[in-house]
C-alpha cells in the first residue's frame, strides 16, 4: 500500500565483500576474512571516539610516539585494537603503523599472505577540537613464497591489492578500492552495526575551484609551488570570473574525503621546511594515492612522479603529495614545466 518506500536491497560491507570474493575464481577468502578484521576495528574504534569526550579519553596519554608528537589516549587505543584485530584475524603477517617504530611481525599467522600499512588515527591532533580524525590503511600481498619480511611492503602503490580509509565525522564513513576497481563509499550504520553501501562508485569531479593547503607554510614553499597557489587567488575566466576557494581542516582523511566528494586539489607540498615532505608515504600518501586514482582524478608527489610509482626505502618516509581532480593536477605539472 502507500506509505514510505522502504528500500530493501541494502549492501552492506560484508555483502560486498563476498560479492567481490565470488567474482574471483581464485580467491581462499583470506581476504574476505582480512577485511572483516579491518571492518570490525573501524567500528571499535568508531564507538571509542564517539564515547572519547564522555570518558574523558581525550587529552594526553603522558606518552611520546615514535614520530614524536604527543600521543592521546585514543591513539594508543586504537592501535592496539587495530594489533589486535590483525593478530586474531590470523591473515595479516606483517604490520606497519604510524605508531610503532618498527615492522610488527605476526609469526604465528603461517598461513598468512597479507601485509598492512595503517595509520590508526590520523589527524589525532584535532582530536580535543571535534574535527572528523580517520583510520587509513593499505593491503598488499605477500611475494610468493615469502614468510613475511620488509621488502613485502616497501613496494610502489601500483602494487597495492586494496586501500582505503574510514572518516569518524557525523557518522563513520568508510571508503575503499581494490586493485584495478572502483572506488565504494559505505556509512556505518550504528543500530545494525554494519556499514551499508551509500557511495557506489565514487567519481571526483574532473575540475573543481577548491583548493586544500596550509597556506602556513608559504613561506617555505619552492617558487613554482608558490606561483601555483598564488594563480589560484585570481579572479579567472576559467571559474567564472571569481578566485578558488580555501578549504583546510587540517585533517588528511577530512580534507580527502571532501576532495573526493567536491573534486579541487589537496596538498601538502615538500618544502624548506620538510624537504622529504610530511606525509608518510605507506600509509598515508599511497593509499590515498590509490582512491584517487580509482575515483578518476590523480596524485603526484612534489617531483611531479605518479605518487604510485614512489618506493619508501623505510617505512615511515615522506613525500610531497598533491592529489584531486584530474584536471588541476595537469594545470600543477604545467607550472613545474
Ligand atoms: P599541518 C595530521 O597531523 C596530519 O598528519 C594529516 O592528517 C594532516 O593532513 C596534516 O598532518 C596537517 O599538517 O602541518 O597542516 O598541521
Amino acid at each position: 500500500e502507500e506509505g514510505e518506500k522502504v528500500n530493501t536491497n541494502i549492501v552492506t560491507l560484508t555483502r560486498f565483500l563476498t560479492e567481490e570474493q565470488v567474482k574471483h575464481k581464485e580467491a581462499t577468502g583470506d581476504f574476505t576474512l582480512l577485511c572483516h578484521a579491518l571492518q570490525f576495528s573501524f567500528k571499535s574504534i568508531a564507538y571509542y571516539i564517539r564515547r572519547a569526550t564522555l570518558v574523558n579519553l581525550t587529552g594526553l596519554a603522558g606518552s611520546m610516539n615514535t614520530t614524536g608528537d604527543e600521543q592521546k589516549k585514543l591513539d594508543v587505543i586504537s592501535n592496539d585494537l587495530f594489533i589486535e584485530a590483525m593478530r586474531s584475524s590470523g591473515k595479516c603477517a606483517l604490520l606497519v603503523s604510524e605508531e610503532e617504530e618498527e615492522i610488527i611481525y605476526f609469526r604465528d599467522a603461517k598461513q598468512a599472505r597479507y601485509a598492512l600499512a595503517c595509520d590508526p588515527i590520523d589527524g589525532s591532533s584535532n582530536l580535543d577540537a571535534g574535527v572528523s580524525v580517520g583510520t587509513i590503511f593499505a593491503i598488499h600481498k605477500l611475494e610468493e613464497g615469502s614468510q613475511g619480511t620488509k621488502e613485502d611492503i616497501l613496494k610502489p602503490g601500483t602494487e597495492l591489492v586494496a586501500a582505503g580509509f574510514t572518516m569518524y565525522g557525523a557518522s563513520a564513513q568508510l571508503v575503499i578500492t581494490m586493485r584495478g576497481g572502483s572506488v565504494n563509499g559505505f556509512t556505518l550504520d550504528n543500530g545494525l552495526g554494519e556499514f551499508i553501501l551509500t557511495h557506489p562508485d565514487m567519481r571526483i569531479p574532473k575540475k573543481r575551484a577548491i583548493y586544500s593547503v596550509n597556506e602556513g607554510n608559504s613561506h617555505y614553499w619552492e617558487d613554482n609551488v608558490k606561483t601555483y597557489f598564488e594563480s589560484l587567488k585570481k579572479p579567472s575566466e576559467e571559474t567564472g570570473g571569481k578566485p578558488y576557494s580555501a578549504r583546510y581542516i587540517g585533517s588528511m582523511v577530512a580534507d580527502a574525503y571532501r576532495t573526493l566528494l567536491y573534486g579541487g586539489v589537496f596538498a601538502y607540498p615538500a618544502d624548506k621546511k620538510s624537504p622529504k615532505g610530511k606525509l608518510r608515504i605507506l600509509y598515508e600518501c599511497a593509499p590515498m594515492a590509490m582512491v584517487f586514482e580509482n575515483a578518476g582524478g590523480q596524485a603526484i608527489d612534489s617531483h611531479m612522479k605518479r605518487m604510485l610509482e614512489v618506493v619508501p626505502e623505510n617505512i615511515h618516509d615522506k613525500a610531497g603529495i598533491f592529489m584531486g581532480s584530474y584536471d588541476e593536477i595537469e594545470k600543477i605539472k604545467s607550472f613545474h614545466k
